[in-house]
């Protein structure tokens, strides 16, 4: 990358949080693996953040933080509601996740999503030097590329989608196809978590657009634009010196015991949505229980869940949904005193989640479809001691590195109850000898190696 030339980063959240402490306001970053992997590169580049701040009405103003420049864009109350809870998480977020829940095509929704991309891209416009690298991320912002580049022709201008491009075919309802295939394509680099992503995004770029050529070297407009798999990881080093912390050592022994001594521990660990397919996990530990595979004395199921996009009806749904299994199973297998199920519905502190994390027999992830799944990478990490095992749905992006996991498909009630019982069979040789190679796979490469490559293929 040019020396002179500065990054800009630009998400629909800046990874900041506004704390209030005896009538004064401060910031303090907030822990996201994006934020970790970017930050010492923002710190050596000068860089800035732009973003929304999280509050409507007037945007705070621009501030430095731990080396890192921060610019907040606004956001109305009417904006949060169509751009973000509309558009993006009801129309977005469910056709890009396979159609799980039906994507809702409003069009009142659709403005708004144009307006908040296009004040984004005003505040990089008006924030980048001539010849800077703008980084812009993920589904809320897909059109700002290319009103980006028409505001500044000069920018090298990079994008990376967090979650599943999906099928031409899928892609295809979305009224809006052709402006968001057009927005993407303002991009001279457009990096997703899969090569399949990458296929499908070209497939469609060539349906609905001028774009042509293949995914590796398209042309659009006169210009060169690349789509091409750039998975993303976890700080893998801070995960293994977590879980090598004598503090969360002790937490994971304590919590060992509570949870019932020699009990088989099977843990969920999500944001509550449902596209991670915590309700089928939870089905299948009440068919294993059911049919006497496993007994309530024997092994007990902890599900982290945290709240997401509680404003959203099918995520009010898919709670409500998640508590009524949590109550049926403990209701019927339960004793007082000994919990079957215990549902956490709140966020942990990481060394906490890492504790859980080495207490873990068997580690549950399930996913529909999911860009990546970090947890079951931020799994393999701590476990140093190579021993758990992970249960991983082939429907998510980690599952092309994590071959050695018992991948299962979580359309299957049934193959996922399997799957439980072949975990729960396998000999401490057979775990160390999957968790060996998983582990290899995940040291392969860490976040800042994404960053690193994304950004070298950016501006190489
Ligand atoms: C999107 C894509 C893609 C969870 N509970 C707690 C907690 N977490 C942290 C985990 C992990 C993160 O949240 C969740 O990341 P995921 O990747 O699993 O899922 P999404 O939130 O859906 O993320 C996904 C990702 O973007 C990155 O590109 O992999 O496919 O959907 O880091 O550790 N952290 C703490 N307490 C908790 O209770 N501290």
């Amino acid at each position: 990358m040019k020396r002179s030339s500065r990054l800009l980063i630009v998400s629909n959240r800046i990874p900041v949080r506004r704390m209030r402490r005896s009538g004064s306001t401060s910031w303090e970053q907030s822990s996201g693996g994006l934020v970790t992997a970017l930050a010492p590169i923002l710190q050596q580049r000068q860089g800035t953040w732009i973003g929304w701040a999280g509050n409507t009405g007037r945007a705070p103003e621009p501030f430095s933080l731990d080396g890192i420049r921060y610019q907040p864009v606004s956001m109305t109350k009417g904006e949060l509601d169509d751009y973000y809870f509309g558009f993006s998480n009801r129309t977005l977020w469910p056709l890009y996740h396979d159609s799980v829940r039906a994507p809702e095509f409003r069009r009142r929704w659709w403005w708004p999503y144009v307006d908040v991309n296009k004040r984004f891209a005003e505040a990089v416009a008006a924030a980048a030097r001539p010849g800077d690298t703008v980084w812009i991320h993920d589904y809320h912002l897909q059109l700002t590329p290319s009103m980006l580049r028409e505001l500044r022709p000069d920018l090298r201008i990079g994008f990376f989608l967090h979650i599943p491009f999906p099928p031409e075919e899928l892609f295809a309802h979305m009224p809006w196809r052709t402006q968001i295939l057009e927005g993407m394509l303002g991009a001279d680099l457009l990096g997703f978590q899969t090569a399949a992503g990458a296929r499908h995004f070209a497939a469609a770029a060539k349906r609905f657009t001028e774009a042509h050529g293949p995914a590796g070297d398209m042309r659009f407009r006169g210009r060169h634009v690349r789509a091409a798999a750039f998975p993303i990881s976890i700080d893998v080093d801070r995960f293994e010196m977590l879980a090598q912390d004598p503090d969360v050592m002790a937490r994971r022994d304590r919590l060992r015991a509570r949870l019932g001594g020699n009990r088989t521990i099977l843990l969920g660990v999500d944001r509550l949505d449902y596209s991670k397919g915590i309700d089928i996990r939870l089905r299948a530990f009440e068919e294993l229980l059911k049919s006497g595979a496993a007994k309530p004395s024997e092994c007990v199921f902890v599900q982290i869940a945290v709240p997401s996009r509680e404003e959203v009806e099918d995520y009010a749904q898919i709670r409500t949904d998640v508590e009524q299994i949590v109550g049926r199973i403990n209701g019927e297998f339960g004793e007082a005193g000994q919990a079957t199920v215990h549902y956490l519905h709140r966020n942990i502190p990481q060394p906490e989640l890492v504790s859980h994390y080495l207490a873990a027999n068997v580690m549950v992830v399930t996913p529909f479809r999911d860009g990546m799944n970090l947890v079951a990478k931020e799994f393999v990490a701590s476990r140093v001691d190579d021993d758990g095992v992970l249960v991983l749905s082939e429907f998510a992006g980690a599952a092309n590195e994590l071959r050695a996991a018992l991948q299962v498909n979580p359309h299957d009630l049934d193959g996922v109850t399997a799957s439980y019982e072949a975990a729960l069979s396998l000999s401490r040789a057979d775990r160390r000898k999957r968790m060996r190679s998983l582990r290899r796979a995940v040291k392969r490469h860490d976040v800042f190696d994404w960053a690193d490559h994304f950004l070298e293929a950016l501006t190489s």
